[in-house]
C-alpha cells in the first residue's frame, strides 16, 4: 500500500511539474483526487487493510492528498503569473507615441447662415416654427392665394404625392397653419427644406431651403417691412449695407417686391461678385394679402402683415463666394472642412 502511495505521489508531482497549461493541471486533478481519481480508489480499498493499520494508512493517503493539493495549486499560481507577465509584455503601450487627432465636425455653410438669420430675427421677437415637408396642396397652394390655374402649381414645377398633397414648394404652409390657429400677433420665421421639379445647374436644385418670415398685427405697414428688412440685411451684411426695393409680383403679397442689398464686396461700385450694378438680390417680400389673410380666418380690416422669403443657399453661396450650389449638396469633405 505504502508503495503504491508512493508511486501515486511520484508520478502524479511528475505530471504536475510537466505541465505547461492550466487546463492540464484540472486534469491531473480529477485523475488523482476526483471522485473516481486514484487516491480516492486506494482510500476506498481501505477496507481490505488490517483495522490496526487503517490509521496510519489513512493518514499516508491524506499526506499524499495534501501534498498533491499543495503543488496543484503552487503550479497553478505560477501558470498564471506567467501568463499574467507574458499579457502584459503583449499589452505593453508606448505612452510616447503621438496620439491620434481626433476628426472634429463642421458646421455645413447652410446650417451657420441659418443659424445667423435665425439669431437676427430672434433677436427682434421672432419665434421659429418648423413644420412638414409634405404638405396639403391647401396649405401650400389654395390658402395663400395660388389658385388652381397658377402656373406654379404645374407638374412641371411642383412634385405631387397624389391630387391633395405634395411636396411642399415654399415654407409658407407653416404661416397659413400659423395664421389660422388665430393666436396673434404672430412673428414668426419658418425656416426648411423646399422642392421644386427643377434640373440641378450651377444656381439650381430640386430640393433647396428656405427661411419665410411673418409679421400680423394691427397697424403693420410698408414702413415696418422696410424697416425690419433693413436692419436685418445690416445685421447680416455689415452696418453700411444699403437696401433697395424693386417692384415685383407674388400671388400672397400685394403690394410685393424684391429687395438688393448693396454690394458687400465693392460696397456698391460693381464688381464681379454683383456683376457691376453694385447690388445683389437678397429676397422677396410684401404685405401679405387681405385675401390670405382672410383665408386663414384673420380680419383683413383688423389686422395687417408683411412676409418675406429667403432663400438660405443663396445667402450662404455669397457669404462664401461659393460659385456653384452643387457644392453645398455633394458633401465633399475638402470642402466642407473649410467652414
Ligand atoms: C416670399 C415673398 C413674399 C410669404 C408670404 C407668406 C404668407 F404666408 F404669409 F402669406 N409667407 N411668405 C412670402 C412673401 C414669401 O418668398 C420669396
Amino acid at each position: 500500500m505504502k508503495e503504491k502511495l508512493e508511486k501515486i505521489r511520484e508520478e502524479a508531482l511528475r505530471q504536475i511539474d510537466a505541465s505547461d497549461a492550466l487546463e492540464k493541471l484540472n486534469d491531473i486533478r480529477v485523475a488523482y483526487l476526483g471522485k473516481k481519481g486514484e487516491l480516492t480508489s486506494v482510500l476506498k480499498s481501505l477496507k481490505d487493510v488490517a483495522p490496526e493499520d487503517r490509521p496510519k494508512v489513512g493518514q499516508m493517503v491524506n499526506d499524499t492528498r495534501a501534498l498533491i493539493e499543495t503543488r496543484l495549486e503552487e503550479t497553478r499560481a505560477a501558470l498564471a503569473k506567467k501568463a499574467r507577465e507574458e499579457q502584459l509584455a503583449r499589452e505593453v503601450i508606448d505612452v510616447t507615441l503621438p496620439g491620434k487627432k481626433p476628426e472634429i465636425g463642421h458646421s455645413h455653410p447652410n446650417a451657420i447662415a441659418l443659424r445667423e438669420v435665425e439669431k437676427i430675427f430672434v433677436g427682434m421677437g421672432y419665434e421659429v416654427i418648423e413644420g412638414p415637408e409634405i404638405e396639403y396642396d391647401e396649405y401650400n397652394f389654395e390658402k395663400l392665394n395660388i389658385p388652381a390655374n397658377h402656373p406654379a402649381k404645374d407638374e412641371q414645377d411642383t412634385f405631387y404625392i397624389n391630387k391633395e398633397i405634395v411636396l411642399r414648394t415654399q415654407t409658407s404652409p407653416m404661416q397659413a397653419r400659423t395664421m389660422e390657429k388665430g393666436k396673434l400677433p404672430i412673428r414668426m420665421i419658418s425656416p426648411g427644406r423646399v422642392f421644386r421639379s427643377d434640373n440641378v445647374d450651377a444656381t439650381h436644385s430640386p430640393s433647396f431651403h428656405q427661411v419665410e418670415g411673418l409679421i400680423v398685427d394691427r397697424h403693420i405697414t410698408l414702413a415696418d417691412l422696410k424697416g425690419t428688412l433693413a436692419e436685418f440685411a445690416k445685421q447680416m451684411f455689415g452696418e453700411d449695407t444699403k437696401v433697395k426695393f424693386r417692384p415685383h409680383h407674388f400671388p400672397f403679397t400685394e403690394p410685393s417686391a424684391e429687395m438688393d442689398v448693396s454690394c458687400f464686396k465693392c460696397g456698391g461700385k460693381g464688381c464681379r461678385f454683383c456683376k457691376d450694378s453694385g447690388w445683389i438680390e437678397i429676397l422677396g417680400c410684401g404685405m401679405v394679402h387681405p385675401h390670405v389673410l382672410e383665408m386663414c380666418g384673420i380680419d383683413p380690416e383688423q389686422y395687417t402683415g408683411f412676409a418675406f422669403g429667403i432663400g438660405l443657399e443663396r445667402i450662404a453661396l455669397l457669404k462664401y463666394e461659393i460659385d456653384d450650389m452643387r457644392l453645398l449638396y455633394e458633401n465633399d469633405i475638402r470642402f466642407l472642412r473649410q467652414f
